[in-house]
């Protein structure tokens, strides 16, 4: 433990040279692990002065079976990756917030991500505070930290941030400067469990079972300056099916369940998200950060392992997907992310990405 907390860089991983490793299904991956060294999962990419930064989930393994709450994502620190130019060396951060050093929180340190603003690199991450629900869990909330370095460490403020409920926290700054916060998950991310700000810890570990009804949304709040609390009571950022209309709870393969992102290209703006049980990265569109947004369709195929989760960046004129597979382990809770790039057609839509090829 001492040993992981050095200041050191610790590692040094570089992108697996082919012949690809055939995968338990028969195809070959189609990318390769970023790192060996650690398990790494929900990567958040960011480019700050040139250089590629990646905030994942730091997997590690458990003897917790795999469950609906995911208690198997057992993850208790962070750890951030650098690299110069995709395709190039990979350096892996010592550890840059642990969930001791953050007094409000119990366990489960979750998808994270970042953000810049004035000199400072911001850490948002969700993680079960202290309360006990039904199961003897944690409510997730939403932490903050900073540092003066992309790569950490990061001091945690206090307290979660006000008002921050469920995880999986995205910061997208737009080209205004103004920042929002999307975040949320169903089943274990616990938005089922949320009715009108209250929490109801003996609520549902899954569906509603309401599959008639508008799916339960991803939520939007935009950051104040200090990019530390919310500006406004978060709301639902609503996805519309072809029709107009909410997508539906029982539309598991199109509607929300976890790991939202943002990106605006060409002056649209791009809300992606995983459908969680159904296992696909989705993706709507609209014209301004609160939506609504239209849906459009998949753009990840299934990876191997049942998460999918992912952040898409421009970097060097291109555009690239973060995602991540359980092609070192071949377990649920030990992943490793990858990289991909991301193609659009003329009209903006995203050419579907197959995470296998033959
Ligand atoms: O890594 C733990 C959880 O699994 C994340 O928060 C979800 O997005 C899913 O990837």
């Amino acid at each position: 433990m001492k040993k992981a907390h050095s200041a050191a860089i610790v590692a040094l991983a570089t992108i697996a040279a082919a012949p690809a490793p055939v995968a338990p299904n028969g195809k070959h991956y189609l990318s390769q692990p970023l790192v060996t060294s650690i398990y790494t999962a929900d990567p958040s990419a960011h480019v700050f002065g040139g250089k590629i930064y990646v905030y994942p989930s730091h997997d590690v393994p458990t003897k917790i079976p795999d469950d609906d709450l995911g208690n198997e994502y057992a993850m208790h620190d962070y750890r951030v990756l650098r690299m110069d130019r995709i395709g190039g060396p990979v350096t892996v951060g010592p550890v840059a917030l642990d969930v001791k050093q953050v007094p409000w929180a119990s366990q489960q340190m979750w998808a994270p991500d970042a953000a810049y603003r004035n000199g400072t690199y911001f850490l948002y991450f969700p993680a079960r505070d202290k309360s006990r629900d039904k199961n003897g869990l944690g409510a997730f909330r939403i932490g903050v930290a900073t540092s003066k370095s992309p790569m950490g460490p990061f001091k945690a403020d206090p307290q979660p941030i006000r008002g921050s409920f469920s995880m999986d926290p995205a910061v997208f700054t737009d080209t205004d400067g103004k920042s929002y916060m999307y975040f949320g998950g169903i089943w274990g991310g616990q938005l089922q469990r949320w009715h009108n700000g209250h929490y109801d810890p003996n609520g549902s570990d899954t569906d509603l079972h309401q599959d008639d009804k508008p799916a339960l949304m991803p939520k939007v709040a935009r950051m104040a300056d200090s990019m530390k609390q919310y500006a406004e009571a978060p709301r639902d950022l609503v996805i519309l099916d072809e029709h107009g209309k909410p997508l539906l709870a029982g539309d598991h393969d199109r509607r929300f369940f976890e790991a939202s992102w943002m990106f605006k290209r060409a002056g649209k703006y791009y809300f992606t998200y995983s459908t969680g049980d159904t296992h696909f990265l989705a993706y709507a569109t609209g014209d301004n950060p609160y939506g609504p947004f239209h849906y459009q369709g998949h753009f990840l195929m299934p990876v191997q392992g049942w998460t999918t989760h992912h952040s898409i960046v421009e970097w060097n004129g291109k555009w690239w997907l973060f995602y991540a597979d359980t092609q070192l382990s071949n377990k649920n809770h030990l992943r490793n992310v990858k990289v991909t790039e991301l193609h659009f057609n003329p009209n903006g839509s995203i050419r579907t990405v197959d995470p296998f090829v033959n």
